[in-house]
C-alpha cells in the first residue's frame, strides 16, 4: 500500500503478470511501440486536423518537453478538462512522456467539483479549452487557481486570454529526448467515479491494469487496423477512453474520429466520411439516432458495431437497435472502477436484447450476494461484488471511504443484478445512494449536502424516480426550515450557484412537513421510494 491507493496485493500481482494480462508497459512506451507498428497511418481525426501515430508521438514529445520547462515533473498529477478534440490525446501522452498522471474531469464540471478535484489531486496544472459550447473555461479556471494554491498552471487550447499559457506555445517547443521512470504498476491515471458519498471520489488506474482493460475490451470487438472508432461521448469517459475507446483503437492501429457533439445528423455525417466501423452511445441517445437512422441520407453501412452503455438499456429499444440500425449491437456496462461486462459480437439476438453483457476477462471474478454479503442462488438479484486485473483495491486517498467499498479484496459496486448460467448479467437496479439520469451519475449525498446548507430547508433527500427519456430523474424531498418553501427554480438556481455541473439539477421538488427517518435517525429513503412508487402508479 503506498499513501495515495491501494497496490494488488504481490500474489495477484504475479498471478496477473505470469497469465500475461499485465505487460510491464507504461503509456510512454506503449506510445513509442504502436508509433513504430503504425507510424504513417493515421491515429486521430478531429473538425480541424489529421494526425498520424508519427505525428501524433512528435506532438506529444513537444508537448511534454514544454510542460518540462514549466516544471511539470514525473508523479504531478494535471487536470484535464477538455473536449473531444486531438489535444485531449496529444496531452494525455504528453503527460505520459513525462511520467505526470491525467485527472479526468468532465467538460460539464463546474466550481464546486473542480476546486474539490484540484486540492484531493493537489493538482499542479489545470487545461481547459478556451469557450466551448459557450461556456469560458478561462472564467472557471480563474476561480479554481484562486482557491488552490498548488495549481501553478492555467493551460489554454485556444485563445489563452490574459495571464494563461497558451496550449500552442508547448506545442511548438523544440522536441528533445525524454526519459521517465514510470514502473508499469505506477499510478497512470485518475478516473472520476460516479459517486454515492458528499464528494466525488477519484479512481486511481495502473499503467499495467489501465492498459490490459483498453486491450481485453479490443479483442472482445475484434479491433484491428482497419477500425475505424468514433468517440462520441466525451473522452474523460472510461467507456470513450479505454472501453475500447481511445486507446483500444489505438492499441490496434486503427483510426479515432472525435466528435465534437454527440448530434446525429453530424456524426452520421462523420461516420459516412470516415468509413467509421464502431461507436459508443448512451441509452439516452438511443432513439434519436434510431430515429434519424431510420430517416437518414447518411451511408452508415460502414458501421459493424453500435455500442451501447452507460445506463441500463430497455429491453425494447435494444429491440429496436437489433432491428433498425442494421449493425450488431453491443451492450457495455462498465465503471470507471474498473469491471468491464460486454455483450459478444456472436451472442444471440436474444441475449444481446436482454443482457448487459459478460466481464472482459477470464480473470474477473464475479460474487453476487445478498444484504448480509451471502452469495445468492445463480439467476436471483443481488448484489454486484468484483475483483480482478483491472478493478480498483481503493479509492485515491481515501481511507474511511475504502473501509466499507470493498470486502475480501472485492468492490461492492452498489449495482443489484442477476448471473445468467452463461455468465451474462442483468442490470436490475441498484442499491448505491447514486442516481443515473442520463448516464450521468449523480451522488444523492453531494447534492443533499448542498441543498441543507440553503436558509429556507431544513432537511433534504435526493431519489431516483423512472423517466421514460432520461432512465431516471432526480426527485429532491424537501423540509422547508420556515413558512416560505423554496421552489425547484429557486434550488436549482442555487445549485448553478453553488458551482455544481448542470446534470446534477433537480427535475422535480416535493415538499414535506416531515422526513421520515428510520429507528436509528437516518433519513428513511424506503419509505420515499414508495411514496415515489405509489404518487406515479
Ligand atoms: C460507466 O461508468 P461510470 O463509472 O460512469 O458508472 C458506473 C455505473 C455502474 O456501476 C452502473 O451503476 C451504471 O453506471 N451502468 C449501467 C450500465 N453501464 C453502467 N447500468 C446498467 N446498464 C449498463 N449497461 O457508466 C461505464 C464505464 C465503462 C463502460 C461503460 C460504462
Amino acid at each position: 500500500m503506498t499513501a495515495d491507493f491501494v497496490a494488488w496485493p504481490e500474489a495477484d500481482a504475479a498471478r496477473y503478470r505470469a497469465a500475461g494480462y499485465w505487460r510491464g508497459e507504461p503509456f510512454a512506451r506503449f506510445l513509442q511501440r504502436v508509433t513504430g507498428e503504425f507510424g504513417e497511418r493515421t491515429a486521430l481525426v478531429d473538425d480541424r486536423v489529421r494526425l498520424t501515430y508519427r505525428e501524433l508521438a512528435e506532438r506529444a514529445r513537444r508537448v511534454a518537453c514544454g510542460l518540462r520547462a514549466l516544471g511539470v515533473a514525473a508523479g504531478d498529477r494535471v487536470l484535464v478538462q477538455l473536449p473531444n478534440r486531438t489535444e485531449f490525446a496529444v496531452l494525455w501522452f504528453a503527460l505520459h512522456e513525462l511520467g505526470a498522471v491525467p485527472v479526468h474531469t468532465q467538460p460539464g464540471h463546474r466550481h464546486a467539483e473542480m476546486i474539490h478535484l484540484a486540492r484531493l489531486s493537489q493538482a499542479v496544472a489545470y487545461v481547459i479549452p478556451d469557450v466551448h459550447a459557450r461556456f469560458d473555461y478561462r472564467e472557471l479556471a480563474s476561480l479554481v487557481r484562486a482557491h488552490v494554491p498548488s495549481l501553478r498552471h492555467v493551460i489554454v487550447v485556444g485563445d489563452p486570454g490574459g495571464g494563461f499559457l497558451a496550449f500552442d506555445d508547448l506545442l511548438s517547443t523544440a522536441p528533445a529526448p525524454m526519459a521517465n521512470g514510470s514502473r508499469p504498476g505506477d499510478l497512470a491515471v485518475l478516473l472520476l467515479s460516479g459517486g454515492t458519498t458528499g464528494q466525488p471520489k477519484l479512481v486511481p488506474r495502473t499503467h499495467d491494469d489501465y492498459l490490459y482493460n483498453a486491450r481485453a475490451a479490443a479483442e472482445v470487438c475484434g479491433l484491428d487496423e482497419d477500425s475505424v472508432y468514433l468517440a462520441v461521448l466525451p473522452v474523460a469517459f472510461n467507456f470513450t477512453m479505454s472501453c475500447p475507446g481511445v486507446l483500444g483503437v489505438l492499441g490496434a492501429g486503427g483510426t479515432v474520429v472525435l466528435a465534437d457533439n454527440p448530434d446525429p445528423s453530424y456524426c452520421f455525417d462523420l461516420i459516412e466520411r470516415e468509413r467509421v466501423t464502431i461507436t459508443a452511445i448512451n441509452p439516452l441517445l438511443t432513439p434519436v439516432w434510431l430515429d434519424e437512422a431510420i430517416a437518414a441520407a447518411a451511408d452508415l453501412s460502414s458501421l459493424e458495431v453500435l455500442q451501447i452503455g452507460g445506463a441500463r438499456l430497455s429491453d425494447d429499444l435494444a429491440r429496436q437497435v437489433v432491428e433498425g440500425f442494421g449493425c450488431t449491437l453491443q451492450q457495455v456496462f462498465g465503471m470507471a472502477e474498473g469491471l468491464l461486462c460486454m455483450t459478444r459480437l456472436d451472442d444471440s439476438p436474444e441475449v444481446i436484447g436482454t443482457t448487459q453483457g459478460k466481464p472482459v476477462s477470464e480473470a474477473d471474478e464475479v460474487r453476487v450476494v445478498d444484504e448480509c454479503g451471502v452469495g445468492v442462488p445463480e439467476g436471483c438479484v443481488g448484489e454486484l461484488l468484483t475483483k480482478g486485473p483491472y478493478t480498483l483495491r481503493g479509492y485515491y486517498r481515501a481511507t474511511e471511504h475504502n473501509a466499507t467499498a470493498f470486502v475480501d479484496g472485492f468492490y461492492r459496486t452498489g449495482d443489484l443484478v442477476r448471473r445468467l448460467p452463461s455468465g451474462h448479467l442483468v442490470v436490475v437496479g441498484r442499491s448505491k445512494d447514486q442516481i443515473n439520469r442520463a448516464g450521468e451519475k449523480i451522488s444523492a449525498p453531494e447534492v443533499e449536502g448542498h441543498l441543507q446548507a440553503h436558509p429556507a430547508v431544513r432537511l433534504a433527500a435526493l431519489l431516483p424516480a423512472p423517466d421514460p427519456v432520461l432512465g431516471e430523474r432526480s426527485v429532491a424531498f424537501i423540509v422547508p426550515s420556515g413558512a416560505c418553501a423554496p421552489t425547484r427554480e429557486d434550488l436549482v438556481t442555487y445549485l448553478t450557484a453553488c458551482g455544481l455541473a448542470a446534470y446534477k439539477t433537480l427535475d422535480e421538488v416535493r415538499l414535506l412537513n416531515e422526513m421520515p427517518s428510520t429507528p436509528v435517525g437516518k433519513t428513511d429513503k424506503r419509505e420515499l421510494s414508495r411514496l415515489l412508487a405509489g404518487a406515479d402508479g
